[in-house]
């Protein structure tokens, strides 16, 4: 662990104090604090006003129960969550994740870190995060809608376009915001489109939101490679998991010449050496609910799937942890390290454990942290608001556009930062700093509240 500046270490202390047994959450909060003291450094004004501490309180936390029916009347209970970590800068803004391991802590980082990503992109949203232990897999259309009907008929009260607005995050895409948006409509009778994100274009969606989070990582990447002169043309990726990021981040590394040769679910991974065929992914994953062994089959005598075994393991330039907290572990990094790989960046939330990051930057590995690489799918959410809000719908190339250039900004934000603080070329340092001083003024600017 690297060493917190003194004034950070009681502020860590009473984190872990208030919130025991919340590893993930400790691990979030512990990783921005190390990237501030420079900050407090420069700037007494933060730690004088508390702010830092304030930051690490949730401003509210929802803990509700999920009752619903099984498709054979069995009756199931769920818990839900819905933690509204900040407003300093606009509606608590995060997606929801529906998976068995979600608890009060995971989400809590999660909420955590989207106050960070939110502050990076520049727009008006604070931060929030919310789910439920709710496993989808295996589950009828119809006990998912129940499901999602009872878990909305709770959760209602707590939201709207400025009060917070929720989207999807693993096990919530399309089909289960639909159910969600429909029991709001249904409950307070309101057509409210700008109460939740990444909705179906036909009522009230934005073009681009189911690409964003992997065209914006593909785009962040490319924004590194330029900036040493050079590019995805030739470049073997891999990336782990086969979800809605995984997906549209392998489509943007092909159309911009680099193959992607791998991906993954909690099953294994599957090597598919002439690059990942995504519309076949797309079709396994998005139609037939099904895994990736099944595309390994369905693609031919090519493609393996390995069962057991590290993706990681796979000789690559670019890697793109793209599923899961802490899915690239030590001994991934250090076989990406003797494989040469060049650059890490996270697309999914806090893949790379503390330890992993450490030794990719020590071995000179460019390594780019998921509050900036990841957050163009919020950043799309919130271009959806901003269409909401004055009831037009723009065009994909106008919204991609407008998600390539928020992508940059975030990318040049992130380098002047870590020049400025002492730190060039840190990514981590960069975004920690950007996200943090962003919401921080707001906060010192609104009192004490
Ligand atoms: P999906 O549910 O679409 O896909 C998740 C993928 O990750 C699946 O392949 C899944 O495999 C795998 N996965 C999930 N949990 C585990 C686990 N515990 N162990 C191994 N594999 C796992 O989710 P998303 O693609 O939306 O999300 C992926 C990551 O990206 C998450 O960290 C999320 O927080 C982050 N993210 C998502 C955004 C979005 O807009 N959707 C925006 C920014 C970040 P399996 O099916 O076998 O479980
Ligand atoms: O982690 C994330 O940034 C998301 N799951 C997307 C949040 C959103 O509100 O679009």
């Amino acid at each position: 662990m690297s060493v917190l500046d003194k004034q950070l270490v009681p502020i860590f202390e009473e984190v872990l104090d208030r919130n025991p047994g919340e590893a993930e959450f400790h691990q979030a909060v512990r990783e921005v604090l190390e990237s501030l003291g420079p900050v407090v450094t420069k700037h007494p004004q933060y730690a004088d006003s508390a702010v830092i501490r304030r930051l690490c309180e949730p401003e509210r936390q929802i803990i509700f129960r999920v009752p619903w029916v099984t498709d054979s009347g069995k009756i199931e209970v769920n818990r839900g969550f819905r933690v509204e970590f900040n407003s300093a800068l606009g509606p608590y803004k995060g997606g929801l994740r529906f998976h068995p391991s979600v608890n009060l802590g995971i989400v809590k980082f999660l909420g955590f870190e989207q106050i960070f990503k939110n502050s990076l992109t520049g727009l008006p949203i604070g931060g929030g995060k919310g789910g439920s232990d709710f496993d989808p897999k295996g589950r009828s259309d119809a006990e998912v809608m129940r499901f999602c009907q009872s878990f909305m008929t709770e959760l209602y009260r707590h939201l709207g376009e400025y009060t917070d607005v929720p989207a999807g995050d693993i096990g919530v895409g399309g089909r289960e915001i639909g159910y969600m948006f429909g029991q709001y409509k249904r409950i307070t009778n309101r057509y409210e489109s700008g109460t939740m994100t990444g909705k179906g274009l036909s009522w009230g969606g934005s073009q681009v939101r189911t690409e964003a989070t992997g065209y914006g990582t593909v785009f962040f990447i490319d924004e590194m490679l330029k900036a040493t002169g050079a590019s995805f043309e030739g470049k073997r990726v891999v990336v782990s998991g086969s979800g809605n990021v995984a997906i549209y981040a392998i489509e943007k590394v092909h159309q911009l010449g680099g193959t992607v040769i791998a991906c993954s679910d909690s099953g294994g991974y599957v090597v598919d050496p002439a690059g990942i065929d995504v519309a076949l992914l797309q079709e396994v994953k998005d139609e037939r609910r099904g895994r990736v062994s099944e595309y390994a089959t369905l693609r031919g005598d090519t493609v393996t799937h390995v069962a057991d075994g590290s993706i990681w393991d796979l000789a690559c330039d670019i890697a793109l942890p793209c599923a899961t907290q802490n899915e690239l572990d030590t001994e991934g990094a250090l076989a990406l390290i003797r494989n040469g790989c060049q650059i890490v960046a996270e697309g999914a939330n806090m893949p790379t454990t503390p330890d992993a990051g450490r030794l990719l930057l020590e071995a000179g590995v460019r390594f780019a942290p998921a509050k900036a690489v990841n957050a163009g799918g919020v950043a799309t959410s919130a271009l959806e608001m901003q269409q909401n809000a004055s009831r037009d719908s723009w065009t994909f190339e106008h919204t991609e556009d407008r998600l390539a250039e928020i992508m940059r900004g975030i990318h040049d934000r992130c380098l002047e930062t870590a020049d400025e603080y002492g730190t060039p070329g840190s990514y981590v340092a960069g975004a920690n700093i950007a996200g943090f001083t962003r919401v921080a003024d707001a906060m010192l600017a609104l009192g004490v509240i």
